[in-house]
């Protein structure tokens, strides 16, 4: 952008587009942010671009190509109907199958899974792999909910999505209240009805088709993305504080590799509060707290009262906690301007995200004034669906590989996640803007599939 009459072109274009997507789509919250982020960073390549202006490769793209609504009735342990509902939003199939996880959680509707599906197409397209974007889920709340509750709920689910997804059409995988316990009863409803058995769903368990180190995979990737970004300013994890958010999937082993790359990880969360452990966790705290939610399904306060050392916060968020490094691993829009005010006063030097637009826009811009390293969901955790797309490649081929072979696969392609960043993202003054590289990656590769396939 050479003056300021180009960067009002611009700033016009974005609102014009933003406004009558949002009279569009009312209400729509997350979604309208998820595209607004992505807009701001690909308009002055899109303006320049006649070809994709043209075609309305941006109005294509903010419009899924298919919502599947649908009701899901089950029965509870006391004998009474219970109706939630689910979706299936498949966003965009220009570079493959549409790919994505499934949310359980109490918040899910239309928006979130429009502005997940939105990021799911970027950040595939980001991994280097053949696959679109797609998200599902249901405002089912698997809290104190008892193992054949889910269960019953999850057949519920799949008797309706079978018929929308495959192991060429669409692969659902885990996400918020999704994982090895749902994927093996969806996976096996789903086979009961179609009566063929595919790699149609991944994060399966190893005993039936599942990768070794899928479960690892959106943690330790968002570490290796870290570690990259760190190094660009000649750090590394060593010795580093660790803040980190959620206790689930991808907090626990963001956690584990932070770890084991030298750190002190200080905080965990979950939806009621936070613990500080200024100690710091070890391997033997973690397995802990591998027990505690995976097995026990129990809450990160009762880690304060196994461990003296830690304190436990209620109704509180860790930021305010002093760390080098932030790794928000819960939720979308689970550090505002305040948060990231707190961070950077206390000398956070690098935010890197492992849940999907944990950072609000307010947050963001404080970061990148600041000129700290600060990385996108859509980059960082890119390493749980990448992984997923290995084990779909295992399941065609009928093979299974080693742990390591899996990791070599990971650690290249988060290589590469970050190399097209600096590619598309180095400003001027030589600052990485890793929101401004994702984005335009990702775009330029799905953007000329659609227009190699003409008006679809
Ligand atoms: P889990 O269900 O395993 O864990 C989620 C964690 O986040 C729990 O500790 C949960 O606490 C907490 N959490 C959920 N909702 C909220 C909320 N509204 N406020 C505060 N805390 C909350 O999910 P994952 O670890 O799989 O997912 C975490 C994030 O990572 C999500 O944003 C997801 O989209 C993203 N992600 C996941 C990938 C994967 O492979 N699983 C891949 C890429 C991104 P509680 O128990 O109280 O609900
Ligand atoms: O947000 C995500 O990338 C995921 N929940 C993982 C999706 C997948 O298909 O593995």
């Amino acid at each position: 952008m050479n003056n300021s009459h180009e960067v009002n072109e611009v700033v016009n274009y974005v609102n014009t587009f933003m406004a009558a997507l949002e009279t569009k789509n009312p209400g729509e919250h997350e979604f309208h942010q998820a595209v607004r982020e992505v807009l701001e960073s690909i308009a002055p390549y899109l303006m320049e671009s006649p070809h994709l202006m043209k075609a309305k490769i941006m109005e294509r793209m903010v419009e899924p190509e298919r919502v599947i609504m649908f009701r899901v009735p089950w029965v509870d342990d006391k004998g009474e109907v219970q109706v939630n509902r689910g979706f299936r939003v498949q966003m965009n199939s220009a570079i493959g199958p549409y790919k994505g996880g499934i949310r359980f959680h109490a918040s899910v509707n239309l928006s979130i899974m429009k502005f997940l599906a939105f990021e799911q197409t970027f950040k595939n397209a980001l991994t280097t792999l053949p696959m679109g974007g797609a998200k599902g889920g249901s405002d089912f709340n698997p809290r104190g909910k008892s193992d054949a509750e889910v269960m019953r709920f999850c057949q519920s689910f799949m008797t309706e999505l079978q018929r929308h997804i495959g192991q060429d059409t669409d692969v659902p995988a885990g996400d918020i209240g999704v994982g090895g316990r749902e994927i093996g009863f969806l996976f096996g409803q789903y086979k009961r009805i179609r009566d063929e058995w595919t790699g149609t769903l991944t994060g399966k368990s190893l005993y039936w088709g599942g990768s070794l180190m899928r479960p690892e995979a959106t943690g330790y990737g968002a570490c290796y993305f870290a570690e990259a970004m760190l190094a660009t300013r000649g750090l590394s994890f060593k010795d580093q504080t660790v803040c980190i958010s959620g206790s689930g999937n991808v907090a626990q082993y963001a956690a584990q590799k932070a770890m084991r790359l030298g750190a002190k990880v200080v905080t965990l969360s979950d939806s009621d509060g936070f613990i500080y452990d200024p100690e710091g966790l070890t391997e033997e705290k973690l397995n802990y707290v591998f027990r505690l939610k995976n097995i026990f399904r129990g809450r990160i306060r009762e880690y304060a009262e196994q461990y003296p050392s830690a304190q436990y916060f209620p109704h509180e968020r860790p930021w305010r906690i002093p760390c080098q490094i932030a790794m928000p691993c819960a939720t979308q829009n689970e550090i505002d301007a305040t948060d990231a005010q707190h961070l950077l006063d206390n000398g956070c030097l690098c935010v890197c995200e492992g849940a999907n637009m944990p950072t609000t826009p307010e947050a963001i811009v404080l970061f990148q004034k600041a000129q700290i390293l600060y990385s996108p969901g859509k980059a960082s955790n890119a390493g749980g669906v990448a992984t997923s797309g290995l084990e779909m490649t295992q399941n065609s081929i009928r093979q299974s590989w080693t742990a390591e072979e899996v990791d070599n696969h990971l650690r290249r392609i988060m290589a590469d996640i970050h190399a097209a960043c600096i590619k598309y993202g180095t400003e001027e003054d030589g600052y990485i803007n890793y929101v401004r590289g994702a984005n335009i990656a990702g775009f330029i590769k799905v953007a000329n599939a659609m227009l190699e396939q003409g008006i679809c």
